[in-house]
């Protein structure tokens, strides 16, 4: 396809879909119909896929996650397509510029944070490897909110991204699944029969993903809730508007909102629906599509690998066994041996208040037939493994991670030390039973995006030292190795960089009004807001070096800009406090006259990906400060470092592997291990003892604590102070003066051009590992059993 080819293309679906002429059409229009142009291209590709399944049917991946943060879908097409070069020169026939007409396309935020990305990331990296896959999940009206600041403090508004015209998905009338809850089980000749009180209809709206030069293309299936019967005519005639109109409202509720929250399980009962919704929606279509290829019951574990993202779908292990058993009459052990068979579960988190439970009250009052299927499960469970100690059930709820685990028949952490934890703690006694069931995947990011498209200066760097082949094999990155004492290559490395930072102030300048100074240190942190990930130990610090300019300003201060950004859960206070003192320390810092030229604060709002796309390739150092033992991976790291940002982190997730990939000298390695962690929380006033020690850190707290950045309010952080001074269950005092000290030996490396460089470099040469290719194929040789095909 040449430009001129895709500029008719362009025109003819801005004319024949749009209804728009060239002299008439906004930058929506524009984007909209090269949108329209480029999905043909794709649709192609996808039609040349889903034939050579149809042939080959072959075993295939459904990935079932609650969340798919995919971020804009424009850009990805075209450079996956390979059509940039047509792309540009076709909109500029048509005076246009192709960054601006991407940049249109409003974030698909389907999703909260790393879990959500993570699944958008996979999906892409299937359709790169050529795995036969489907993604499932729910097309939330709305996604994660919108944030704003108002005197420093989040706001949150709902994220609309359905309001303009969405050319990625196509909806499937012909596919549509009744889903029931409530009502009662009765007994029909000997089985189990369900009767539920309430339906929605599941309706589907299928998104095209495409892999890397087009060679394969999956599905991203999503539901939507949509009721019934339509609107209540009777009514309606009767002048009773609002009541004809309400059980439309209440069905589209379930696939209204995105939970905006990965800290708690909170018994929410549309949260039960959503996940029931959309995994037993799944799980029928699955079973449709094995059953049209007409295979025998017992072999669906030879043709379907179906892999819950967390334990949000976990009632897939349930809802399978009485597909199986109730509806379809296999016995019950063989039921939930082939259910088994199918099911692998992904953990992402070993924190307590995150591993979902469900009331058994809630769970029978919409589920009933499901709560009786998990005690037949535990008692089957308990029969096979005499002396068990483990049960799905406590203290009236129910225990999803444990349901997910013993319903899988792999059960993967998504880095070694987070898995090796798992090993040790949450699942202890179920590791002890199945030993061989828990396995490692560290998790990947897509260089598609995360380097080739988000920083095309790096990108044609590598692509000018080493060819083009670390596209779809990022190992290859390792052949950087050779150029690293080359100084033509550092320098051409430390243009692209400083070129990056260059757009980035540019960037800071128009859309936010700020100026910062291209020459500062980037120092980056944007991720969700939470303690364990310790944005105020961020703060604290900043603080502390805020103080010590002031009082030396003369000792020849490496100029930096801190740099934050993320969303705290609307419900989480504690979270939304540190928002709001990072906030009201920008203030009073960044108004310095003394300080400011080497040290100002920036908190972006409304972090998403396309944000993150813009800040990691102008990043200069990465914050990954996580209590150790807590976070369990990260994947922003993993961009950061092939980005050429070094990280400055503990010994947490996948910092660990990073650092023995990258070189321990390549990273600014600080504070306690998981085991000291746990060793120090035992050490009574474990605060008070490191604030005591550390002058710097009881300077901060001081100041904090006396108002000096809200004035107007002296005791605002009192609530801060008082947690960090008392119980600081995160440590955040107990690592202050390693987290000092590392970011002074940051400090001194940035000095350096020379050992920066180089030092930055080395992160993007060792950090190939980091592909979700690779973790993709880990999936599909240790848990899924399946093998790529070929397209024609
Ligand atoms: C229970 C429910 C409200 C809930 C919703 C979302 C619970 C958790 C979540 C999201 C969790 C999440 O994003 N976890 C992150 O997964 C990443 C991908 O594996 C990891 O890199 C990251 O360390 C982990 O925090």
């Amino acid at each position: 396809m040449t430009a001129a080819d895709l500029r008719d293309a362009i025109l003819r679906h801005l004319a024949y879909e749009l209804g728009t002429d060239p002299g008439h059409a906004t930058l929506h229009d524009w984007r909209i119909a090269l949108s329209l142009a480029v999905r043909d291209r794709l649709v192609d590709r996808w039609f040349a896929a889903n034939s050579a399944t149809r042939a080959a049917q072959p075993k295939r991946v459904y990935y079932l996650s609650m969340e798919f943060l995919i971020g804009r879908l424009l850009e990805d097409a075209i450079v996956n397509l390979r059509l940039e070069d047509q792309a540009r020169g076709a909109l500029a026939d048509l005076g246009l510029e192709l960054d601006a007409v991407v940049q249109n396309e409003p974030d698909a935020a389907l999703g909260n944070g790393g879990l959500g990305r993570l699944a958008a990331c996979f999906m892409e990296s299937l359709a790169t490897i050529g795995c036969p896959a489907f993604g499932y999940g729910i097309r939330y009206e709305n996604g994660l909110f919108r944030q704003s600041f108002q005197d420093g403090r989040q706001v949150e508004e709902p994220e609309d991204w359905l309001s303009q015209f969405h050319a990625w998905e196509f909806e499937r009338r012909d596919v549509a699944q009744e889903i029931r809850f409530g009502g009662e089980v009765t007994e029909k000749d000997g089985r189990a029969v369900w009767t539920g009180a309430e339906a929605v209809i599941a309706a589907a709206f299928d998104t095209p993903i495409i892999g890397w030069k087009g060679r394969w293309a999956n599905t991203l299936r999503l539901w939507s809730a949509q009721p019934l019967h339509g609107f209540d005519l009777a009514r309606f005639n009767r002048g009773e508007y609002a009541a004809a109109a309400e059980p439309e409202a209440t069905a589209r509720t379930i696939s209204r909102v995105l939970y905006p929250d990965d800290t708690t399980g909170q018994g929410k009962e549309l949260r039960l629906k959503q996940e029931y919704f959309f995994t037993a929606a799944s799980l029928r279509d699955i079973l449709r599509r094995f059953e049209e290829e007409g295979g025998a019951l017992a072999d669906l574990p030879k043709k379907a690998a179906i892999q819950l993202n967390d334990t949000h779908p976990a009632i897939a292990g349930p809802e399978l066994v009485r597909l199986l058993h109730d509806e379809r009459g296999m016995a019950l052990d063989e039921a939930i041996a082939t259910a088994r068979g199918c099911l692998s579960y992904t953990n992402h988190t070993l924190m307590p208040e995150a591993l979902e439970r469900w009331s058994e009250d809630l769970m029978t009052r919409l589920l009933p037939r499901h709560m009786q299927l998990i005690e037949r499960i535990d008692e089957a469970h308990a029969a096979e493994m005499p002396g068990r100690r483990v049960t799905l059930r406590e203290h009236g709820e129910v225990k999803m991670g444990e349901i997910a685990f013993t319903m899988a028949h792999k059960v993967n952490g998504v880095s070694a030390l987070h898995t090796d934890l798992m090993k040790e703690t949450v699942f202890a006694e179920l590791h002890r039973l199945h030993p061989d069931r828990i396995v490692n995947e560290t998790n990947g990011v897509t260089p598609r995006r995360w380097v080739l498209s988000a920083n095309p200066r790096l990108s044609r760097l590598i692509t000018e030292t080493i060819g083009e082949g670390w596209v779809d094999d990022l190992e290859q990155l390792e052949k950087l190795e050779a150029s690293l004492s080359d100084p033509a290559f550092l320098d051409a490395y430390a243009k692209a960089k400083r070129e990056n930072k260059a757009d980035f102030a540019d960037w800071l300048a128009a859309e936010q009004g700020v100026r910062v100074d291209p020459e500062a240190l980037f120092d980056v942190q944007i991720k969700r807001i939470h303690e364990y990930k310790r944005q105020h130990l961020n703060i604290l610090e900043t603080v502390a070096l805020w103080r010590e300019i002031k009082a030396n300003p003369g000792a020849g201060w490496v100029p930096r800009v801190k740099i934050f950004a993320g969303k705290a859960a609307p419900g989480y206070v504690f979270a939304k406090e540190i928002i709001h003192l990072i906030n009201d320390v920008a203030e009073v810092l960044n108004a310095d006259p003394v300080t400011s030229p080497y040290l100002k604060v920036l908190f972006l709002p409304n972090y998403n990906v396309s944000l993150a796309e813009r800040l990691i390739p102008a990043a200069d150092l990465s914050e990954q400060i996580s209590t150790a033992g807590k976070e369990a991976s990260g994947t922003g790291n993993m961009k950061f470092a092939l980005n050429g940002a070094p990280t400055i982190g503990t010994l947490d997730g996948a910092n660990v592997e990073i650092r023995e990939r990258v070189g321990a000298r390549n990273f600014f390695l600080f504070g306690m291990t998981a085991a000291e962690v746990e060793a120090r929380r035992a050490v009574p006033d474990h605060a008070k003892l490191a604030i005591q020690a550390d002058p710097r850190l009881g300077g901060a707290l001081k100041a904090i604590s006396q108002g000096a950045f809200s004035p107007k309010d002296r005791h605002r952080y009192r609530g801060v102070v008082a947690n960090l001074t008392g119980q600081d269950y995160f440590l955040v005092c107990s690592d202050f003066t390693a987290y000092w000290d590392a970011q002074r030996r940051a400090e001194a490396a940035y000095a350096d051009p020379d050992v920066w460089h180089r030092m930055a470099a080395c992160n993007t040469a060792r950090s190939g590992w980091f592909s979700s290719d690779r973790t993709i194929r880990g999936y599909m040789g240790d848990i899924w059993g399946t093998v790529p095909l070929v397209a024609e």
